[in-house]
């Protein structure tokens, strides 16, 4: 496989950005070797600069769940562009693309759109402290939820991949309000509540998480955080970033009967342009400037461009293009596994929906500590092999996996051919 001009343009980008890339996880840091510069994506492929076609399971990190360059998107953003991309005054398209959430999310009574998921959840935790005029906010270890500074304590995603116990730069004094708990344990997040529950706004939680790799929650947990914040007069956040519009119409939500307080999005709500949205019981959001006295605001938010293109991905998955999803995804899954069981490779194929994660683990993973005994040397010989075979998943084992309705059956099969030299490939290592 031809590498000489990623390897060229990595050196050039080296010389402009921190470690080469404008985010972390894209540096290749969790698997070594060279990150691949990508020319244009198609369907579910990537075309890099050397001209390797591969299988995308990385997807933009999500948003791309109908595909890169889908017709009706790129008929949507193309028209929108002609009228203007940005005004910095309200626009029909973001009433559209509001009233396309509230009709698959009815529990968004009242949003707000900004550009990042990184943006909606900074916010999200703002009005929980502003609503409750409570300082503590309660995250679980391992789970991610952007960069801002309330949420680099025991973050996941690149901030696990590149084994950063936290981040330098945020305040002691801001990180000493955060506090953490393992995920899938609800005991140790009663006996926070029980120590300091006067002082928690909010709890935030990935509702399947993605940032771990994928893990998923244990039955009644995620019910039961909402029901110790309800008695605790605590605010419930549920970080969609990942999961929303990509578990079902309703996200995590919607699968799991999830009723909360504060909801986030980002990532499919823009089908690849810059889309991030907080929102959630009405009582709480008109306590958002300019209704109330909580500050939020963004030149670029309800971008006409981005509103048109997460109008027309969301447009995109109907129940039939879910269901095909469901369909691919856990055709996929159960090859990945029989292909490692083949190779006697030991590991956990944890998934939901089109979101899924292979762990080169012996035991179950259900949480931060149990994913981190995953063996990472061989995660990394599994994804090089992939690559080698034309097939692109995360480049780290603390990354979900994605599937979009643009993946062909034949896509799956080049994928478990990979699969099969992949753990080939693994087996030869020590776990
Ligand atoms: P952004 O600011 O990157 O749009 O969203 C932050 C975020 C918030 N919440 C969840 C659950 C998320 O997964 C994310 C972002 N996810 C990572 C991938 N695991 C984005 C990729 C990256 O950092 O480049």
């Amino acid at each position: 496989m031809k590498t000489e001009l990623s390897e060229k343009l990595f050196q050039r980008a080296s010389t402009l950005f921190p470690g080469g890339v404008n985010s972390p996880v894209r540096a290749f840091k969790g698997v070594g070797g060279t990150p691949r510069f990508i020319a244009r994506g198609r369907g579910a492929h990537l075309i890099d600069v050397d001209g390797n076609d591969l299988v995308d399971y990385v997807l933009s990190w999500g948003p791309m769940i109908a595909g890169h360059c889908h017709p009706e998107v790129m008929r949507e953003v193309q028209d929108a562009m002609k009228d203007g991309a940005s005004f910095g005054a309200p626009s029909p398209k973001e009433i559209v693309l509001g009233e396309l959430v509230r009709e698959r999310a009815p529990w968004i009574e009242k949003m707000r759109f900004c550009s990042s998921g990184t943006e909606a959840t900074t916010a999200a935790i703002r009005v929980a402290r502003g609503f409750t005029g409570r300082d503590d906010l309660v995250k679980f270890d391992g789970c991610y939820h952007g960069a801002g500074d309330p949420l680099l304590v025991k973050a996941g995603s690149g901030v696990e991949t590149l084994g950063l116990p936290d981040s330098p730069g945020v305040p002691a004094d801001v990180a000493r309000h955060t506090l953490t708990a393992p995920y899938n344990d609800l005991p140790a997040l009663e006996r926070l509540f029980a120590a300091k529950g006067r002082d928690i706004a909010a709890v935030i939680i990935e509702p399947v998480v993605g940032n771990m790799g994928v893990i998923v929650p244990g039955p009644g947990y995620l019910q039961g955080i909402h029901d110790l914040c309800k008695r605790h007069g605590a605010l419930f956040i549920v970080d969609e970033v990942m999961t929303g519009f990509r578990l079902g119409a309703g996200g995590a939500c919607g699968l799991y009967g999830l009723r909360p307080d504060l909801v986030t999005f980002g990532k499919v709500i823009g089908g690849g342009l810059p889309v991030g949205a907080f929102g959630g019981r009405a009582e709480v959001m008109d306590r958002v400037a300019p209704a109330g006295p909580i500050y939020q605001a963004g030149t670029l938010s309800g971008n006409p461009m981005a509103m048109a293109a997460g109008t027309a991905t969301l447009r995109l998955m109907t129940p039939a293009a879910y269901q095909l999803l469901e369909t691919r995804a856990a055709s996929l899954a159960e090859g990945l596994a029989a292909a490692a069981a083949a190779a006697e490779v030991p590991v956990q194929v944890n998934r939901v929906g089109s979101m899924l994660t292979v762990f080169f683990s012996s035991t179950p993973v259900f949480d931060a500590a149990s994913a981190r005994q995953a063996s990472g040397r061989r995660f990394a010989a599994f994804f090089h092999t992939l690559l080698l075979n034309g097939v692109y998943f995360p480049p780290s084992q603390f990354e979900a996996a994605f599937l979009s309705t643009a993946h062909t059956e034949a896509d799956l099969e080049q994928t478990l051919r990979a699969a099969r030299a992949g753990f080939a490939a693994a087996a030869k290592l020590e776990a």
